[in-house]
Formats: structure tokens, sequence, C-alpha cells
């Protein structure tokens, strides 16, 4: 790739108009129509459904190009498909008052909670980990019934959801069934990243990022999981979202965010209990081999990647798990399948079969682990 094919595509992400900048660099000679065809194929995520669209409207390149450039004919055909706000939009937690493990998920927006846990409950309804899934009466049954329309089966081929805004927060009651018979009590907890940031925007006083929405569903927030907290294990999922680049959010990078909400939840004391979890998730590793340089190994790629963003976050959370004797602590890649013009997708549930698994496992609580020194190197590819 030349200099300026690759100046082209970090310019094309960056662009909110991506159509429109791609149709000026085209029309004005920078790059040719079969050049763009070619990199919106090779790296399928380059540009956004509504962008594809736009494209093939007008003229830029034909749906039957796609095709023969090795884009699935499925995700051609819904292209002028829109994404819905098909979710629910606001949602209240009030107190958790029934015994079952509580499952919650933390990041920045767009890291890709919503996402994985649609894969998860498709992961838990497939019958391949857990022989059964019921969900029980409760805050978040509409959003999980939205959710498992969308995240249907495996192979199944959909439009993902948008974002989830502040103050929507659900948490799904639901039964997993082994399989052996034996049921787990799971309460999945789906948390809108903005709420996860505005802990930090708080405390550093970022007041023009923190609008009355924000401080409401900070006060309801601390009130659930501080003031009427309860006894249940909780198993927390930090997710850090792979990226090339470092991720930055309303001016903070997410390790900043991450090492934040990691010390906010332990000062809380909802973090450290020897009945807990703590787990991260790495999201979107779908795009790490894409990525990866000529001759490396992804895994070795994505390892240094974390290493090298993520040091003291991962130690810190590593540390925590060795101390308190919690489950977890080592990061888990995660995707959701097939992801296609970002917001389009085949799920495969492979990923969140393996996380479904550690929802259902039993932790033996007080076993002192060793801490991990030095690096680590799972396999992931
Ligand atoms: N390539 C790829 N993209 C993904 C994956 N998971 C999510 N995405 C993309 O990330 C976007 C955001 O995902 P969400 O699950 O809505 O993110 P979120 O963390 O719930 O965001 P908030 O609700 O705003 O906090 C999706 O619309 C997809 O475009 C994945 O496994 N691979
Ligand atoms: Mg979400």
């Amino acid at each position: 790739m030349t200099d300026q094919i690759k100046t082209f595509c970090t310019q094309l992400r960056k662009e909110d108009d991506s159509f429109e900048y791609a149709r000026k660099m085209v029309e004005e000679n920078h790059i040719t129509r079969e050049q763009l065809l070619k990199l919106v194929c090779e790296d399928c995520n380059l540009l956004n459904s509504m962008a594809v669209k736009k494209c093939v409207d007008y003229g830029l390149f034909s749906a039957q190009d796609l095709i023969d450039n090795g884009i699935d004919r499925n995700f051609v055909d819904m292209l002028g498909m829109e994404s819905e706000d098909v979710l629910p939009d606001s949602g209240y937690i009030e107190c958790i008052d029934w015994k079952a493990k509580e499952v919650y998920f933390w990041g920045i927006p767009s890291s890709g909670k919503t996402c994985a846990l649609g894969t998860i409950l498709a992961a838990a309804r497939g019958g391949n980990v857990a022989r059964s899934m019921r969900v029980e009466k409760c805050q978040g049954q509409l959003y999980q019934i939205i959710l498992s329309q969308i995240f249907k089966r495996e192979n199944f081929y959909c439009i993902l959801p948008g974002r989830t805004s502040v103050d929507s927060n659900f948490a799904i009651r639901t039964v997993l069934e082994d399989m052996q018979g034996n049921d787990h009590p799971v309460t999945l907890i789906d948390m809108a990243g903005e709420l996860f940031c505005a802990t930090l925007w708080n405390e550093q006083g970022k007041t023009e990022n923190l609008k009355e929405r924000h401080k409401t569903a900070l006060e309801e927030f601390e009130n659930m999981l501080v003031t009427k907290k309860s006894n249940n294990p909780k198993y927390h999922f930090f997710i850090i979202e792979y990226s090339e680049d470092d991720k930055k959010y309303r001016g903070f990078d997410q390790d900043v965010y991450l090492e934040h909400g990691l010390q906010y939840l332990f000062e809380k004391g909802v973090l450290t209990d020897a009945n807990n979890g703590l787990y991260v998730i790495v999201t979107k590793t779908d795009l790490v081999q894409r990525n990866t340089p000529k001759g490396m190994d992804p895994n070795d790629y994505l390892t240094q990647c974390l290493e090298m963003r993520y040091p003291n976050f991962l130690n810190l959370l590593n540390t925590y798990c060795g101390r308190f004797g919690m489950s977890g602590g080592l990061p888990i890649p995660f995707d959701i399948g097939e992801v296609c013009f970002q917001n389009l997708c085949q799920v495969k549930t492979e990923r969140a079969q393996r996380i479904v698994e550690i929802l259902m496992e039993e932790h033996h609580p007080n076993v002192k682990k060793k801490e991990r020194k030095g690096g680590f190197r799972l396999k992931w590819f």
C-alpha cells in the first residue's frame, strides 16, 4: 500500500461523512474507482453500510462489483436496510433483590458490550454449552427479547444495534442450565459506556461532558451498586476494545477510563470479594489479523498491543484477583462473528460460548492464586 493510499484510509476513518470524502477524492483523481473498490473489499469495515450504499447509488462501484471482489452476497443484499433504534431507550435498575450471580460489563461507549451480551445470549440459547436458558420476569425482559431477535442464532445475518444511552441500563434475570442439568441463576447487566465514563468526568470536574441525565444516572447507579448492594457474587467483565491506534473518547484514552473504572469500583467496595470474578474481554479481535504485520503471528501481535497499551490496567486487575482470591485475571479474546461494513454481522458464537462456560463455572473462593509474574501469551488464533 502506498503512503498516499494509507493516508486516504486514515482520513476516511476519521471523516463524519466518509462517502462525501471518498467521492471527492475519486472525482479529484487522488484515487481511482478501482482502488476504492479494492480497499472497501479488502478491509470490509473501512466504510459503514450507509456509506457503501451511497457509493453504489452514486455509481462509484456496483453491488455486483462488491460480490465479485469477495463480499458475501447476503451483506450486499442488506445494504439498503437502516439500523433501527430497536432497543428500549431508557431503563433504570433500582436494586437487585434476588439471589443470582451478577454479571457486569464495563467499558467505554462503542467498545462492544451490548453486542457481546447479544452474542452471549445466543450462545446460551444455542444448545452447545448450556442445555437451556430461561428468562425470568424482570426489568430487562423486553431488552433481552429484542436483543435475542437481533443475535438470533449461529450464522444469522443481522444489523447491529445502535448505542446505549446513558439512562438505558438493563438487568436480565436468567437461569442457565448446564449440560448435566444443573441450574445457574445469572443476572446479566448491560450498562451504558457513557455511565462508565461519567464516573471519571464527575471526579475530574469535566462538567462540559456531564449533562443532567448523566448526573441522575450516576446517582441511581451508585444507589443500586453501593447503597442497595446485594450479597450476590459479582462477575465484572472489563472490555478492552481492540483497535490499531490508542482509542480515545471525549478527551481521555481508553486505558485511562479502564484504570479509573477499576479503581472507582474498588473504592466503592463492589469489586473485591472472594466470591467475585474479574475478567478482561478484548472485543473486535476479528480485526487483529488484518492489522498484523506480514510474517508476524497474530497472537504475538495482539499480546504485544495489550502489553504496550494496557500494562498497568492488566497488572492491577490481575493483582486484585490474586490478592482477594477472585476468579479471572487474564484477557479473553472476543468477537461476535463476521462483521461487515461496520454494522452488518453474521453471528458466530464460538467466542461467546467460552463466556457462558465461565458464567456457569464453580468458583472456589479464598484459594490464593499465584500472581502473574512477567508477561502473558495466550493462544488466540
Ligand atoms: N469488527 C467488530 N465490530 C464490532 C464487534 N462488536 C461490536 N462491534 C462494533 O462496535 C459497535 C458498537 O458496539 P456496541 O455493542 O453497541 O457497543 P457498547 O459498548 O454497547 O456501546 P455503548 O452502549 O455506547 O456503551 C457495533 O455497532 C459494531 O459496529 C466485533 O466483535 N467485531
Ligand atoms: Mg451498549
